[in-house]
């Protein structure tokens, strides 16, 4: 309080920040500009880590993967009306992907927007991210700054976690008022995420259908990855003995090596299970809706989830068991007691002979050594290093890219694979491998398909400002699939995709001072990605694939539609 009789105020910036501050937020990912260029310098000054991107689909991605592996929301900051849209596809997908973040977006007065006249990036950007979100507010005055902030930490964290949208027009930054009822004001949340323990009828009655089961499987997913009960997980598995399938974000809950994964055998588990216990996973298109010739044979299911609503979302679900996944497993484990029967050893067995099927015909296919590479020789060599270093975190977006990593790399630690998720999106990569990098400190591996890595490529440049310790890997061959398509037309245009032949992604991180690696060999990636983890420094290496290697789409090709169409 200064000596004389006027009052000290503080104005909505300032409330902005504290009740951040107030609530363990420690890291904004943003692009700065109008109106809140002033409110990432204030930030930076009153000490939260400003992170500052070329794009805002690329922040908010950021402030996903943040989500994920922090559960503490992300926070997203961008301009109105073109910046908030950029952001709006990073929502979209952190709330499908149930990914704590908040996009927080400076925008233009309510007077001048519910009239329609035409301001300076004019957009009701409330009613645009609604749909598009878990939970949407506004906040107009600067006493209620604190409980806006304070309802967008608990709708991000509370419940399914998934993105909320928290608007604030540019008048409410210069607000004041009395400091002290101002920081009176703020919020610190208590309980964000409160744990839903599962009614103990629920857990007796999927104890009974799984202790009947012949050919009992675990499916495990994001969720239970995001939920962080780790132990009680593998506890979970190795109990009761019951063989599990995980998700690809799911990967490295139980080492990828564990005896009891059937990661190796997954179409053969699928069609012969006869009660499939789903924790934190749903049965949208990733596992063919819980229905048709994947499924084989009829199944019961036990479903794990927070959410009520996604039960019998696609099939029946005999068991549903409502709660967090801790509690929910805890609970388990507490019915389970101490001598719970492990499943018979013919379906143990059974699932035992097809991985080694699979794992045998991988190791064939891992010991070529074709030139050029093809993914199979260029990810044994990423096999090798993330199995020698399992604290590395692995980035992988792309088509055949994602596909052939998830089934070839093995995870040997929980959350440390990051990748295009529920919706199968591309240009998550530089995002979530600055997350990875700023939230973690931990060196960071991103394995890109050349196309994948065009959609945020230009985020390089921000890891080479920051110094972070990822190592890019773009797997290059020459286009979207393959660089094999001609135009039909016979003009002169390439085929749409197809991409400049031989390109050196390798060349766009020198730009910035990073180190850029052209490898033409499994022994030239081997070092230079080996060099990149030792040395630390911003690292992109461009992968010469075979541009004949992959398929179209990779593995789900029969999602994209082809012509039957007879040539007349
Ligand atoms: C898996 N497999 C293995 C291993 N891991 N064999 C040997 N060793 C290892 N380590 C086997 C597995 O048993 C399967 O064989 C096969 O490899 C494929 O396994 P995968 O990849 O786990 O399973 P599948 O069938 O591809 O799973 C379907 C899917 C997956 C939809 C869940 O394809 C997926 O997550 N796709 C994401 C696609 C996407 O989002 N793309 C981005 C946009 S694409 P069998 O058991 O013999 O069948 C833009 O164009
Ligand atoms: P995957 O793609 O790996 O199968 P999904 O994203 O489809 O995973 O499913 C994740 C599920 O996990 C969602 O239905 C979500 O409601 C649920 N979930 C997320 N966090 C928790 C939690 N802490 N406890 C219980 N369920 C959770």
């Amino acid at each position: 309080m200064t000596n004389d009789t006027t009052v000290e105020t503080i104005d909505g910036f300032h409330l902005v920040i504290n009740a951040l501050k107030l609530n363990d937020i420690d890291t904004i990912f943003a692009l700065p500009g109008i109106p809140i260029t002033d409110l990432t310098r204030m930030a930076q000054a009153e000490g939260l880590r400003v992170i500052s991107f070329r794009h805002e689909q690329h922040a908010g991605n950021a402030a996903a993967a943040a989500g994920f592996l922090t559960q503490k929301p992300g926070i997203c900051l961008t301009v109105s009306a073109p910046g908030f849209l950029n952001g709006l596809t990073a929502l979209s997908n952190a709330t499908v992907n149930c990914f704590p973040m908040i996009l927080i977006s400076g925008s233009s007065e309510r007077e001048i927007v519910d009239l329609q006249q035409g301001d300076y990036e004019e957009m009701d950007q409330l009613a645009i991210a609604k749909p598009l979100c878990k939970a949407a507010f506004r906040v107009l005055h600067a006493e209620d700054i604190g409980v806006g902030i304070a309802r967008s930490i608990r709708a991000a964290l509370s419940g399914r976690p998934g993105g909320v949208y928290l608007d604030l027009p540019a008048k409410l930054f210069s607000q004041t008022m009395d400091r002290l009822k101002g920081l009176s004001s703020l919020i610190k949340v208590v309980d964000p995420a409160p744990r839903q323990i599962p009614a103990l009828d629920s857990v007796a009655r999927a104890l009974d259908l799984l202790k009947s089961a012949k050919r009992p499987l675990i499916i495990l997913g994001k969720g239970a990855a995001y939920a962080q009960a780790d132990a009680a997980i593998r506890d979970l598995v190795e109990k009761s003995g019951v063989p599990y399938l995980p998700m690809s974000m799911a990967k490295g809950l139980l080492p990828d090596t564990h005896a009891l994964s059937a990661a190796a055998a997954r179409s053969y588990v699928l069609a012969e299970a006869d009660v499939v216990m789903l924790v934190g996973a749903r049965l949208n298109w990733l596992l063919s809706h819980g229905k048709g010739k994947t499924w084989g044979t009829p199944k019961q299911f036990i479903q794990i989830d927070i959410e009520p609503k996604e039960i019998d979302s696609n099939v029946a679900i005999a068991a549903p068991l409502i709660g967090d996944i801790g509690s929910c497993v805890d609970a388990l484990l507490a019915g389970m007691g101490s001598n719970w029967a492990h499943p018979p050893a013919d379906w143990t067995k059974a699932i035992f002979e097809r991985k080694e099927k699979n794992l045998a015909k991988m190791s064939a296919t891992l010991a070529l050594n074709p030139i050029p590479m093809n993914f199979h020789s260029a990810l044994a060599v990423v096999r090798t290093i993330v199995t020698d270093r399992p604290d590395i975190i692995l980035v992988n977006e792309g088509a055949n890219t994602l596909d052939f990593t998830r089934s070839i790399v093995d995870m040997h630690q929980p959350r440390k694979r990051l990748d295009v998720g529920t919706w199968g999106i591309m240009g998550i990569g530089m995002g979530f491998a600055i997350a990875a990098a700023v939230t973690t400190n931990k060196p960071v591996l991103a394995i890109e398909g050349d196309s994948a890595f065009g959609f945020s490529g230009m985020e390089v440049e921000t890891i080479c400002r920051y110094n972070l310790p990822i190592c890019v890997v773009v797997f290059n061959n020459n286009g979207v699939y393959g660089g094999m398509d001609v135009n039909k037309s016979g003009g002169a245009d390439v085929a749409p995709t197809v991409f400049v032949k031989g390109a050196r992604y390798d060349k766009i991180i020198e730009a910035f001072g990073g180190v850029g690696v052209n490898a033409t060999t499994p022994q030239e990636l081997s070092k230079a990605i080996l060099e990149a983890l030792h040395s630390g420094r911003p690292t992109l290496i461009n992968a010469v694939i075979d541009e004949s290697a992959g398929t179209e789409s990779g593995r789900i090709t029969q999602l994209n539609p082809q012509t039957t169409a007879k040539k007349t």
